[in-house]
């Protein structure tokens, strides 16, 4: 539509009349009809398409409509074809345009001018074209080369775009001949996936079988409003608090914890005894699942608080070590003891345990980062999960599930475009520290195998000059890092950097140049995969609307024109393998542009989905790029029930583990390559558990920063039910909206403590107050609210940036 802005009052001023003509017409007949101006048309539809895409305003990756009117994005909903969001999306999806077109949005490449870093140092950036920012880039990088030093270069990423990040964190570090190259996963959820991983072999993200499960216990997440698949748990819990039992375990009243049965308000980092506790009542009385753990041969119960059992007197069926589990570290875990520890009474934790055990196998413990992201997590997550496996929930109806996926095709080969000195440049040590002895890092139970992203920091204050060029995408440590000071002091150490973001973050700061990304929702190619609701899928993101500003998408534009750049000076191995590799599935084209190859590289990802060598299960054929583009999705089948029943759990014995052989090899391994015991290295990296403990889930008490006299309270944080992770507080309606997280406020940024602490201090809701930890001090206002157990401050993340 044409229409000035004169005519455009007028029409909202016809529409406004109509309307309340329309009103007044229900109540009361037609009194205002000489409002209404005789020509006028009743309104029609906005004139726009759905373009299909994927919201990846958390890691979900919900597949997601985009209304674009225009070339612009209006509005946004769930993909109706998604089985796993149900066609809707969370508010966090609706906030989509919004953060797209940020007014403060990094609208042109710019370079830094003040040569001096620090916090609170002005950078001095002035703009600067695509090609200057470019040519600058690949030069420092020659520099690197041509000094024979490629392992010089790092690269780090936050948060990615599933298989388009491939041509940047998988090949550019390969092609170019770096070791360092770091995921964020570690400050994300890696120690999470310790639980399944070290128990059940699944080093991974779980689904629920929601819409069977009996008892839903939501324990250091709140799936209502954050965590993974909360389009789908808003879906299925009236159903679930209806038929079952909805436990919530932490110490905020979240919004699960607001419409639970019970709440459990626990004293912070003890969820390890909790579990124990839990753990114990389900054997002393007789609880636990037959079908998957076994029984007594004999079919008495040898379960007795405090005394220990014969291992010969229990067959087990699809576990490993369920007496050993019980003699190590359940026999005198009472209710009572952990009611100490936890501060959960004795009688709620027994109630808690029986609602869990009748229950059974239609249990579901999802088990969140309050639980595991703290130190010592590990066993802690151990120690939730391990009561799915002993509820014998593990892949039953109504139970958790492992995930499920789609194929996706795979890039072609690197290989031949890796020269020497990229082979040499790859070997240098990782300067995350993985694998020392004080870091075992055992992710896929694999010493040395996991990343450990918030110690590179510590790794470039140790290594001053280990990297002299370093790029980074979709990142902001120096805000999303715990300790983020020593991000601050390392970062005014590397000599060059370059930050890849739409917005100018704390981590931007430091940048000496800075390359403005697409918003990957809606302006850029990628093909990005996940699974909920029992569905493995794939969905696409393409750019839906007209760009605003002069951006480009780092990991597909940026890797080509660099590579384009590098070529020129004298390395061309990264652009002819994107030049001479990447064919065009249905034409069997080469790229020639940057935008091009995006789009390739998209086609080769889903190709799998739409041009398929054997026919699919699952969705209906998708026949053609086309019409992928226009279905946006391809969900698989349902998930198999007990997947991993009959020996084939990923484990070193196949079964579930509660003594986890998983765990110990990993670590005898470390400690043999150190030539010392186990104990040793529990020593060195910090754990308490000695001798077989180790191997076993149990309670580790929390590591605490700071005396209690010096720092009396607990401080926790939680997501925002609106935090796009670290990156929507800019946005207006994450703030006017800001009062659906339970105790907070809109335009506000609190800092919620229980009215007896508050009391006891002469505070008052709304004063003006400083939180210091041993980490430094911020400033917000206090709000005094009971659904924060006394002793215990929280705040939401993603609010307070510099
Ligand atoms: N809304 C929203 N959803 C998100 C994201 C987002 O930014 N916003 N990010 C996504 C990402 S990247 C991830 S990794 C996941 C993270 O998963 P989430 O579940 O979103 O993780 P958090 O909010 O960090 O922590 C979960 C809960 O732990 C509680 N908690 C704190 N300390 C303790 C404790 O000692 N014990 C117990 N039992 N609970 C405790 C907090 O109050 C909080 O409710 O969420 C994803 N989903
Ligand atoms: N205290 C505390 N710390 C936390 C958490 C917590 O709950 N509490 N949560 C942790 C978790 S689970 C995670 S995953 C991390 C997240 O932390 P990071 O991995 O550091 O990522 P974000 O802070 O989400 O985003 C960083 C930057 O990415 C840019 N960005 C936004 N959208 C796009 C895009 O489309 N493309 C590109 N290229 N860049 C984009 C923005 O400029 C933003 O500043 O934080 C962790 N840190
Ligand atoms: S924020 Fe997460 S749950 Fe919400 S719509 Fe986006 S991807 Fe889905
Ligand atoms: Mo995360």
């Amino acid at each position: 539509m044409k229409l000035t802005r004169r005519v455009f009052i007028m029409a909202t001023g016809i529409s406004a009349g109509a309307l309340m003509t329309g009103c007044a017409g229900m109540m009361a007949g037609p009194l205002h009809s000489s409002l209404i101006p005789r020509k006028a048309k009743p309104s029609s539809p906005a004139v726009g398409n759905w373009v299909a895409s994927t919201c990846q305003g958390c890691t979900q990756w919900c597949a997601v409509q985009i209304f674009v009117q225009d070339g612009r994005a209006t509005r946004v909903r769930g993909n109706p074809l998604s089985k796993t969001n149900h066609g809707y999306c969370c508010p966090r999806g609706h906030l989509i345009p919004q953060q797209m077109y940020d007014p403060d949005r990094i609208k042109t490449p710019m370079k830094r001018t003040n040569p001096l870093k620090g916090r609170g140092v002005d950078p001095k950036f002035v703009p600067i074209s695509w090609d200057e920012a470019l040519n600058t880039v690949a030069d420092k990088m020659m520099e690197l080369r041509k000094a024979g030093e490629p392992g010089k270069l790092m690269y780090m990423r936050g948060r990615y775009s599933s298989t388009s990040t491939e041509l940047l964190y998988g090949t550019l570090p390969k092609v170019w001949g770096t070791g360092q190259y770091f995921s964020h996963s570690a400050i994300c959820a890696e120690a999470e996936k310790m639980g399944p991983g070290l128990t059940q072999g699944f080093f991974g993200y779980r689904d629920y079988d929601l819409g069977n499960t009996n008892c839903l216990v939501a324990w250091g997440c709140d799936p209502l409003s954050s965590n993974r698949m909360v389009p789908n748990t808003m879906h299925h819990f009236p159903g679930i608090v209806k038929r079952g039992t909805v436990i919530a375990v932490d110490p905020r009243m979240s919004t699960i914890a607001a419409k639970a049965h019970e709440w459990l308000p626990i004293n912070p980092g003890t969820d390890g005894a909790l579990a124990s506790a839990i753990a114990h009542v389900i054997l002393t009385e007789g609880q636990w699942g037959k079908e998957f753990v076994g029984d007594f041969k004999d079919g008495k119960n040898l379960f007795v608080t405090g005394k220990l059992v014969d291992e010969a007197a229990f067959a087990e069926k699809e576990t490993n070590g369920v007496v050993k589990w019980w003699n190590l570290e359940l026999k005198d875990k009472t209710p009572a003891w952990a009611e100490k520890e936890t501060l959960i009474p004795a009688d709620q934790i027994l109630r808690v345990a029986r609602a869990m055990g009748k229950a059974g196998s239609k249990t579901t413990v999802w088990m969140g980062p309050g639980v595991a992201m703290t130190p010592r997590g590990t066993y802690a997550a151990m120690a939730v999960y391990a009561l799915n496996g002993l509820l014998g929930s593990i892949d039953t109806e109504g139970g958790v599930w492992q995930s499920s996926s789609v194929p996706l095709g795979k890039f072609p080969s690197a290989e031949k475009y890796v020269d020497d000195v990229a082979k040499a440049g790859s070997k240098g040590k990782k300067l995350d520290g993985r694998g020392d002895k004080d870091m075992p890092a055992m992710m896929g139970g694999k010493p040395g195998s996991g990343v450990v992203t918030n110690n590179v920091a510590n790794g470039l204050l140790k290594n001053p000059g280990a990297i002299k060029v370093f790029l980074s995408s979709w990142s902001n440590f120096n805000f999303s890092a715990t300790g983020a000071g020593r991000w601050d002091k390392a970062m005014a150490q590397i000599p060059f950097f370059v930050h890849m973001v739409p917005n100018a973050s704390e981590m931007t700061q430091f940048a000496d140049i800075v390359l403005p990304s697409t918003f990957n929702s809606a302006e850029g190619w990628s093909i990005v995969s996940n699974m909920g609701n029992g569905y493995g899928y794939a969905s696409i993101q393409q750019g839906a609307v007209k760009r605003l500003w002069d951006v480009k998408q780092e990991e597909t534009e940026v890797m080509w024109l660099l590579a384009e750049k590098l070529k020129a000076k004298g390395f061309p191995n990264l652009f002819d393998y994107y030049s001479q590799e990447f064919k065009d599935p249905e034409t069997g084209k080469l790229p020639t542009t940057a935008m091009e190859f995006s789009e390739i590289a998209a086609k080769i990802s889903s190709a799998t989905l739409w041009m398929p060598k054997e026919p699919l299960k699952g969705d209906a054929p998708i026949k053609g790029w086309a019409e992928f583009k226009a279905k946006g999705m391809f969900s698989g089948p349902k998930y198999t029930l007990k997947k991993g029943w009959g020996g084939k759990f990923g484990t070193v014995t196949k079964k579930f583990e509660f003594y986890s052989e998983t765990l110990k090899k990993g670590l005898l391994e470390h400690a043999k390559k150190y030539e010392t015991t186990t104990d040793d290295i529990m020593t060195v990296s910090g754990y308490v558990a000695r001798g077989d403990l180790a191997f076993v889930p149990h309670y580790e008490p929390p590591k605490r920063h700071g005396s209690v006299a010096d720092y009396p309270f607990t401080f926790i944080d939680h997501k925002s039910r609106l935090n796009r992770e670290g990156r929507s507080a800019n946005v207006t309606w994450y703030q006017e909206f800001k009062k659906v997280d339970p105790g907070d406020v809109s335009w506000g940024d609190v800092v919620k403590m229980n009215p007896s602490d508050g009391a006891r201090l002469g505070l008052k809701d709304g004063d003006s107050v400083k939180i210091t930890s041993m980490a430094g001090t911020i400033g917000c206002q206090l709000k005094l609210w009971e659904g924060v157990r006394p002793g215990t401050v929280a705040k939401c993340f993603g609010q307070g940036h510099w």
